[in-house]
């Protein structure tokens, strides 16, 4: 492929990186890098429909674990230089990457509100369809800005994650989610579980916090925390996440006006 001009070449380079993650231009005589995906603010993209054909000399896949990245090399010249044109495709796991990242919460490693947005309608609509409950626990830090108060904002960050993983180890994989509502409260989803087992299990993770040590620069941190459970069925009269989560709320709120440390 022959381009007269520069821009003529950079109008293809740009109508390329709508497809490719990574584009390097090369002037094979002295291998300059006259072009590279980001390093360039230009807008060329060609406003008409065509087609361009370009020969692809060289492709290389490289498989590294679960990592397949594409490699494609093609020669051009541009005003009588000779060039090569790299193309890279960001393999199929950087896109689960992504999206990972865009479920989880930075500081917590937990499910974060988009997740829990997405997926618990996801969650009541199968246990509704199986004729199965569905129950939440929202647990809430006693207290918490007293801790901030007296030991550091990092260290309320220290015992969000401390808590997050804890949280995680109560939960197995495959019988619920736990994610981070936001702030200092923590949303569990246990889908099929009944509000009687919900509640055992919601005891279960208040006596845990309660016993668990925090310590942070060996200073002992008591933490404790307050649990509203609720449990849907298809009978409940409850489909929206909104409703659920509101209920599942006051009876969080009724844990705190009770006292704190206590499952409602
Ligand atoms: P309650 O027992 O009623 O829940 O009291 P509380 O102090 O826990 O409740 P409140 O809502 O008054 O305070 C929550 C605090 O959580 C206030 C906010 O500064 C803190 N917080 C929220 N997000 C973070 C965070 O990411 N890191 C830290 N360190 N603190 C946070
Ligand atoms: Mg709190």
């Amino acid at each position: 492929m022959m381009f007269e001009k520069m821009a003529e070449a950079m109008q293809v380079v740009k109508a390329l990186e709508a497809v490719y993650s990574k584009i390097y231009l090369r002037d094979i005589s002295d291998n300059t890098v006259l072009y590279e995906t980001g390093n360039l603010q230009q807008n060329m993209r060609p406003s008409a429909t065509h087609t361009i054909y370009l020969k692809p000399n060289d492709l290389k896949i490289t498989v590294s674990g679960k990592n397949v990245d594409v490699k494609m090399t093609i020669p051009i010249e541009i005003h009588g230089r000779n060039c090569m044109l790299e193309l890279s495709q960001e393999s199929q796991n950087s896109l689960n990457q992504i999206i990972e990242l865009s479920i989880t919460d930075p500081l917590t490693n937990l499910y974060n509100r988009r997740y829990i947005d997405e997926r618990l309608p996801i969650d009541m609509q199968t246990c509704f369809s199986m004729d199965e409950p569905l129950s939440i626990l929202f647990i809430d830090i006693d207290y918490f800005k007293n801790i901030n108060d007296e030991n550091g904002h990092i260290a309320g960050d220290l015992i969000l994650q401390r808590l997050a993983e804890l949280l995680q180890k109560k939960i197995r994989k495959g019988n619920g989610w736990v994610a981070r509502y936001g702030g200092d409260e923590m949303l569990i989803c246990l889908p099929g579980i009944n509000n009687n087992i919900a509640k055992k299990i919601s005891e279960r993770i208040n006596k845990a916090i309660e016993n668990h040590e925090f310590n942070l620069e060996n200073i002992k941190i008591p933490v404790t925390c307050s649990i509203g459970v609720q449990t849907v069925d298809r009978n409940t009269g409850i489909s929206s996440v909104s409703e659920i989560l509101s209920m599942a709320d006051k009876k969080l709120y009724s844990a705190k006006r009770n006292g704190r440390n206590k499952v409602f």
